[in-house]
């Protein structure tokens, strides 16, 4: 392909709010532009990598088994109001009207519609399981899209959903999914680990996010250093092993005046004491329920594990006049005092560590020290509500857990009957009864797979494509298209190379060499051909490897053999 002919607009600056390398590189290498905030066109070199990941994801689900689909973008708000999600998700479900001013969503993903086709197309369990899935634009209205293709507000996604009769054959299809996703993901080329995840509030049990591992990635992976264990910060569970503080008889609990002390720093500081002897208490509103949480002052709490216990819909803090309403004061709240028929009192098992600490005193400017659990205030309950903390020992092996910082590309989800029984997706078994379907789902970020793709493979010179989602394989480069020479050779080059199969990209612009080899660089094809009158007269030409600059000096006779041998390894 003649690289004049193609719409390829690469920028040497890039407007400022791209933060990260990717969304940097999508608008420098001409690849990606935006019409509004979280909304971009894809570019001719963008949309051929987007083919390449599309064409990968296709291959392996359909060698798992799974039927392509293609459903709509907009769905009649009833399917939402039968499934009571329509009144769940806020502003970030796109809603527009029809002509006939009847109410429509933008989908964001497809369980509802996916499951009222099946409600209405398979009732016999002769015809299950069945897995369909769709590669297919969604809208999510984000508060806040940044970083280019990683958090948009329209974007590709492969949604699959699977539908078995019994949990058993749920299981099977969640395995082939997860097994297809480690395929798709290895052969992208993609540097990812398949992390266990929080259903969150799609319900289910067993999810997994896969995770391209990237510094700017928003989610925090915590995996053992002796084992394939990872788990993303919500779900990572910490190991507790027993009550190690010693019982030693402690001094009475004894009130401090602590006058505008309210932040842990400050308690630190102003009593001498360490973070681990100070236990915060958090009130929280547990769907309608008042909750005071203790966790260690060195510790976070993990609100997902506070639902979980509470198998809640809503965690929020609670308000100041609920905090007033259990006897508690705002700044200085603690456990001492207050009546369990008022507030569930709920601690993580690591404060049984502290045999004395310092809680606040429920009165304006001050705490309590000398404090013991056990004797001057009951707990309801001790469970694991903390996030794990890097050096904690591993839930599933002797290691240590380590941190690692990812971009979500994929999720599988154990979703069972939430949304068949919603909308009525049953089949007669066996005996003629009437059952629910037990459905999985399964998500991959296409368009933020690219995106990935990019933020771990670049260099301060642009993108390093891996060759298996490369816009195209090699980029032939004539020093200076005006020799007549080294234009008939370099597009005698770039005719043998695509008849062997090979995807070329001929940069026949009558640009100096230089900005001919920055902007190659910056596109970042995996190799390059250069054709010059330095070589030609050996009947050689250079081909060069973008990711490691290595260059070999190479017969034409011998080109296209020595190309494909190297593009296979890259
Ligand atoms: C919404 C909006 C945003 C959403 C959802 C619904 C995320 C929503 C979860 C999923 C679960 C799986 C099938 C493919 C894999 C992921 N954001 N989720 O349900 F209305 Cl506005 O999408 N769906």
């Amino acid at each position: 392909m003649k690289q004049s002919q193609i719409l390829i607009p690469t920028l040497r600056e890039v407007p400022s709010d791209a933060e990260i390398a990717s969304h940097k590189l999508l608008l420098r290498a001409g690849m990606a532009r935006p019409i509004a905030s979280g909304v971009y066109t894809f570019l001719p070199l963008a949309l051929r990598v987007l083919h390449k990941i599309q064409a990968i994801v296709r291959d392996e689900m359909n060698r798992a088994g799974a039927q392509e689909i293609l459903m709509p973008a907009i769905q009649p708000a009833e399917l939402w109001q039968k499934s009571g999600r329509w009144d769940v998700y806020g502003p970030e479900l796109m809603r527009l009207s029809d002509r006939h001013d009847r109410p429509f969503a933008l989908g964001p993903t497809h369980e509802e519609v996916v499951s009222s086709l099946v409600a209405d197309e398979i009732n016999s369990y002769k015809k299950l399981p069945i897995n369909l899935y769709q590669i297919q634009t969604k809208f999510r209205d984000e508060v806040r899209p940044r970083f280019g293709l990683i958090r948009c507000r329209e974007f590709i996604m492969k949604d699959a959903y699977s539908f078995d009769t019994t949990q058993e054959g749920l299981d099977k299809s969640f395995d082939a999914m997860f097994d297809a996703y480690q395929r798709i993901f290895t052969r992208v080329g993609l540097n990812f680990r398949a992390v266990e995840a929080d259903a969150g509030s799609i319900g289910g049990t067993g999810t997994y996010e896969f995770m391209a591992l990237c510094e700017i990635g928003e989610d925090t992976i915590a995996y053992s250093d002796q084992s394939d264990y990872a788990a993303n910060l919500e779900k990572a569970e910490t190991v507790y092993e027993g009550p190690t503080a010693p019982t030693g008889d402690v001094a009475a609990a004894e009130k401090v005046h602590t006058p505008g002390v309210r932040t842990i720093d400050q308690l630190v500081e102003a009593l001498n004491v360490e973070a681990r002897d100070i236990f915060k208490s958090l009130v929280y509103k547990v769907d309608d329920k008042i909750v005071l949480v203790l966790v260690r002052g060195d510790h976070e709490l993990n609100e997902v594990k506070l639902k979980n216990l509470y198998d809640a819909t809503f965690v929020d803090m609670a308000s100041e006049a609920d905090i007033l309403a259990i006897g508690a004061v705002p700044g200085f709240i603690g456990p001492v005092g207050l009546d369990p028929e008022k507030v569930d009192i709920v601690a993580d098992n690591f404060i049984q560590e502290i045999s004395s600490a310092v809680v606040g005193g429920n009165e304006a400017d001050y705490h309590l020290k000398n404090v013991q659990y056990g004797r001057d205030f009951q707990v309801k309950t001790f469970t694991d509500l903390r996030n794990v903390v890097e050096g904690d020992k591993s839930p599933r092996d002797n290691g240590r857990i380590q941190f690692a910082r990812g971009v979500e590309v994929g999720h599988v989800f154990k979703l069972g009957t939430k949304y068949s029984k919603a909308m009525g997706t049953k089949f007669l078994d066996e005996n003629g009864r009437e059952q629910t379907v037990i459905m999985g789902c399964y998500g991959i970020g296409v368009s933020r797979t690219l995106a990935a793709a990019i933020e771990q493979n670049n260099d301060e010179n642009g993108i390093i494509w891996p060759a298996s989602i490369a816009p195209y394989h090699v980029h032939v480069i004539p020093i200076n298209a005006k020799v007549e020479e080294q234009y008939a050779v370099s597009e005698r080059i770039t005719q043998e190379l695509t008849q062997a199969g090979l995807e070329v990209l001929f940069d026949d612009r009558p640009e100096r060499a230089g900005v001919k080899f920055k902007d190659a660089d910056l596109i970042g094809l995996p190799l390059r051909i250069t054709v010059s009158d330095k070589l030609l007269p050996e009947g050689q030409v250079e081909v060069r490897v973008r990711r490691t600059g290595e260059t070999f000096n190479v017969e034409l006779d011998k080109l296209t053999g020595f190309v494909q041998e190297l593009i296979a390894k890259l």
